[in-house]
């Protein structure tokens, strides 16, 4: 019997980074890339690739897995779902939110989210910690033991009646995020203007689903933008804007770092896929496309491409919040709902790399002429894996864990409800037919789905600690 130099190989395939696309062979000892070559030594396993793209597995960095809204409705997966549909869809590592509600205490939150997380994920998994509560004891004991322990992102948000902080507050968590060394994420719409809105188009009858888009102006992302960046910039302190929405609100972006501020933006698939028109579907159906910020229009979705392209924007996540379309979860205020009582959160995680992948390769969006597939793989995984701080995540090199994606670039799949392995039982997006699919999804060298069924098992996924603190420095444009 031969010795095996590697535990697997995967051969013959073409492999992408989000700088070179190359044909070859890559070796897997031990979960990590142990070679990248031609005609590499046999494998105990081997997976023949020959015709198929070989990408590092994406990288989800905003998901809201098994996580009480502050409305207290549930999302409707658990790790072991919501992995098992990352999976399926090509990502290989999620952060997901441990979400600090008010009274309670950060560390018991990050404590009992890992407790679940190492008991359903199937694919590996970090956090950001979600502060609502900042008290003395939150911003001087737990965050610094917290960031100084792996968690190296906080997620604020600027809206939302129970979750939202203030200016001042959010310079508090700014500095102490910035004297620990965490990045800081922000959710950053204008409160005082979505909650005026929301209260006139009621007053006025307005309840269905699509006054959502209405109730948050434009102006109500500019303002917070512009606001947020400011307080960051006063006191020197990295941010992340999550999920830019509109043309307005990228170019703040991108004035912002060609100031040379520190000032990082992701968008997501409903941005540029969906537009403020999929919400106006008739009774309550449009309560499946009602996101916050909502989708918005084809102009803001081009402006959103370029900014992707520019590296205004770095990278692309689902922010997958998901609510099945019932009385758990979108229609638990009963069937004559009016948009302000209805969840807000799409599921996306096993619907954004195939989307993304049939975008931006299969459909060859101009913007990213001659270098689709490694923008593809840099928007998907490489940008989080540096910016978040996953070390060993995001590419394909020796030393790093062996996170892969195999795709056929050709194979057509038409995207309906009852092709989502996760729980939500819907996606916004069915009736779409996208070019490209990952067949063989690996987590550090272990099979975790092929051929559209995953294998799991739960609790295989492991965290990922970014200790050291916040210390990326990203590319981007
Ligand atoms: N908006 C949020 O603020 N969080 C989850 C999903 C959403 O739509
Ligand atoms: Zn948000
Ligand atoms: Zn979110």
């Amino acid at each position: 019997m031969p010795v095996s130099a590697f535990d697997l190989v995967i051969r013959n395939g073409t492999v992408v980074t989000a700088t070179d696309v190359f044909k070859g062979d890559v070796g897997v000892t031990r979960g990590q890339i142990a070679a990248i070559g031609q005609k590499l030594a046999p494998g105990r396993e081997e997976i023949d690739a020959r015709g198929k793209l070989v990408l590092p597995g994406g990288i989800d960095s905003h998901t809201h897995i098994e996580q009480l809204s502050a409305a207290g409705i549930m999302n409707a997966d658990t790790f072991e779902s919501a992995t098992r549909a990352a999976a399926f869809g090509g990502t290989t590592t999620v952060i997901s939110f441990a979400a600090q509600h008010k009274g309670m205490s950060l560390r018991k939150v990050v404590d009992d989210y890992s407790v679940l997380a190492a008991r359903g994920a199937m694919v590996d998994y970090a956090f950001h910690m979600i502060v609502s509560d900042p008290t003395e004891a939150t911003l001087t004991r737990d965050l610094p033991a917290l960031i100084a322990e792996g968690h190296a992102s906080i997620k604020l948000f600027m809206t939302y009646d129970k979750l939202k902080v203030e200016d001042e507050t959010l310079l508090d968590v700014l500095a102490v995020a910035r004297e620990h060394k965490a990045l800081v994420c922000v959710h950053a719409e204008n409160h005082g203007m979505i909650a005026w809105m929301g209260r006139k188009l009621l007053a006025e009858g307005k309840t269905a689903p699509k006054y959502h888009a209405v109730s948050h102006p434009r102006a109500s992302e500019t303002e917070a933008f512009t606001r947020l960046i400011s307080a960051a910039a006063l006191i020197d302190q990295p941010i992340m804007i999550f999920h830019v929405s509109t043309a307005e609100g990228a170019a703040i972006v991108g004035d912002a770092r060609r100031q040379g501020l520190k000032v990082f933006a992701e968008t997501c698939p409903q941005y540029l896929f969906l537009t403020a028109a999929d919400l106006d579907r008739p009774g309550l159906e449009g309560a499946k496309f009602m996101c916050s910020p909502p989708p918005r229009d084809k102009s803001d979705q081009e402006a959103l491409w370029a900014a992707l392209a520019l590296g205004d924007l770095q990278t692309v996540s689902s922010d997958h919040a998901p609510y099945r379309f019932d009385a758990s979860g979108k229609l638990s205020g009963g069937p004559n709902s009016t948009f302000k009582q209805i969840a807000n959160g799409l599921p996306g995680l096993e619907t954004r790399m195939p989307l993304m992948f049939d975008a931006m390769v299969s459909k060859k969006r101009p913007e990213f002429a001659g270098q689709a597939l490694q923008s593809f793989v840099n928007l998907t995984a490489t940008q989080p894996a540096r910016i978040y701080n996953l070390a060993g995540k995001g590419n394909i090199a020796v030393g790093l864990d062996a996170d892969i994606a195999i795709w056929d670039a050709n194979r057509r799949v038409t995207l309906t409800d009852a092709l989502m392995v996760g729980n939500t039982g819907y996606t916004p997006f069915a009736g779409r037919t996208v070019k490209g699919w990952p067949e063989t999804v690996l987590v550090r060298g272990r099979t975790v789905a092929r051929d559209g069924a995953t294998v799991g098992p739960p609790g295989s996924g492991r965290h990922i600690l970014r200790t050291g603190g916040w210390a990326a420095e990203p590319t981007g444009g």
